[in-house]
């Protein structure tokens, strides 16, 4: 019989055991299921059922190494990271994120709502799933967390404090290296090119100089801006949906870093949507895809502004043009980070189902090259991405390129 007060790496015996011994409300149940439904990079995740109650709740824990590879050797607690960032999130986006119902430091795991009533997003896309609210609650989340973790907002001190807890190197190491930099050279093992576009890669990413000083330039600044609190990893996978609801899930690589990293992830991903849904001729599917992606900036940009003068403490945000100035770099950093996240998807380790199970292979090529010829606008001329309208071209130049 474990204590649990030294860290181990649970089964799905141990973590009945272990909700049975911390949730009060199943201490004394006698039917209880536990299942390993995680299928993220990172951790383990349990279901919890008491099938007499129905009362179910998830339980995460990290483990030593990344599950997607034992190259990654992590500390564990990077679980605390991630509650408390779900913890914060949460006062600043209610309903937006799952409710926490323990963090436990010593095993490295948390004990959270269920929300398996919802679907991974990526997974809904994938099977081309609309969701009209979509654009209205991402840009919720982005403008609540975002604006309202920085130095426009909180007291500096404050912010300063929390810049130090929220410090996050080793899954900063991983974004660096597997954003930042392996996508953009030929020389590192985990990139995986799909056969065939092999020379659209060499050409596009490898051999283009261009392309590597504006990628250095975004890698300084993810690595120096410590603008506000993101989430890190906001890509299609680490969202839960249905027709009402919305929920920001796996903010373990949150730290104090750039608000376009955030917004820029949303957009790339439905890029991939996009991309799919072109390869399959959904035109349902494909336009709301388009319609999101220019709702989101839109929204963004409007939401963002009332939220700035609604909650703005510092005294020179007061500048009307220092406002301006503001909201000009974060979409200009979210065109850029956008286009990373497009590039390292298709050629680095952490690929997405809504590209590589696109079938025949030759249609799976075609949306990898419109996906890295967008990414390359967006890394080259990142000012020119105010608008939705404007990645809306984008999309469709790329089309055009590819058709030629
Ligand atoms: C080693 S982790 C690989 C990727 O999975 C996570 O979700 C992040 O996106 C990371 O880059
Ligand atoms: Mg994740």
């Amino acid at each position: 019989m474990h204590t649990f007060e030294q860290y181990f790496l649970m089964n799905s015996d141990d973590v009945i055991q272990y909700v049975k011994a911390k949730i009060d409300s199943f201490q004394s149940a006698q039917q209880i299921t536990c299942k390993e439904i995680g299928d993220g990079n990172l951790n383990y995740v349990y279901r919890v059922l008491n099938t007499e109650t129905n009362e179910s709740v998830i339980l995460k824990q990290a483990g030593t190494t990344a599950r997607i590879s034992d190259e990654f050797v992590l500390s564990t607690s990077r679980n605390k990271i991630e509650t408390e960032a779900l913890l914060l999130q949460h006062t600043l986006a209610p309903g937006l994120v799952p409710e926490i119902l323990l963090l436990d430091e010593t095993m490295s795991c948390c004990v959270m709502e269920d929300l398996s009533h919802l679907t991974i997003m990526r997974t809904a896309l994938t099977n081309f799933e609309t969701f009209p609210n979509f654009a209205e609650h991402i840009t919720d989340f982005l403008v609540n967390t975002l604006l309202r973790t920085s130095d426009v907002v909180l007291n500096h001190k404050e912010k300063k404090d929390l810049v130090a807890k929220f410090i996050n190197p080793e899954l900063c190491e991983i974004s660096e290296d597997l954003v930042f930099t392996e996508p953009f050279h030929n020389n590192f093992n985990r990139n995986e090119v799909t056969p065939g576009n092999e020379q659209f890669v060499q050409t596009h990413l490898y051999e283009n100089e261009e392309l590597h000083l504006e990628v250095a330039k975004l890698k300084f600044h993810f690595l120096n801006n410590t603008q506000s609190l993101i989430h890190g990893d906001l890509h299609t996978g680490s969202i839960f949906i249905d027709q009402n609801d919305t929920k920001v899930i796996d903010p373990e690589f949150a730290f104090f870093g750039p608000m376009g990293y955030d917004i820029g992830n949303v957009m790339a991903n439905l890029i991939f949507a996009w991309a799919r849904g072109r390869a399959y001729s959904d035109k349902e599917f494909t336009e709301w895809v388009e319609n999101t992606l220019f709702d989101i900036m839109d929204l963004f940009d409007t939401k963002f502004r009332a939220a700035w003068d609604e909650h703005a403490t510092e005294l020179v945000a007061k500048n009307a043009d220092f406002k301006e100035h503001y909201i000009q770099n974060i979409l200009k950093d979210t065109a850029g980070m956008a286009g990373l996240e497009l590039a390292r998807r298709i050629v680095g380790l952490a690929k997405v189902k809504d590209i590589t199970t696109i079938e025949p292979i030759e249609d799976r090529l075609k949306a990898e090259r419109l996906c890295l010829r967008v990414a390359v606008e967006l890394i080259l001329n990142p000012s020119d991405f105010q608008t939705g309208g404007q990645y809306l071209t984008a999309l469709q130049n790329a089309l055009q390129e590819e058709n030629k």
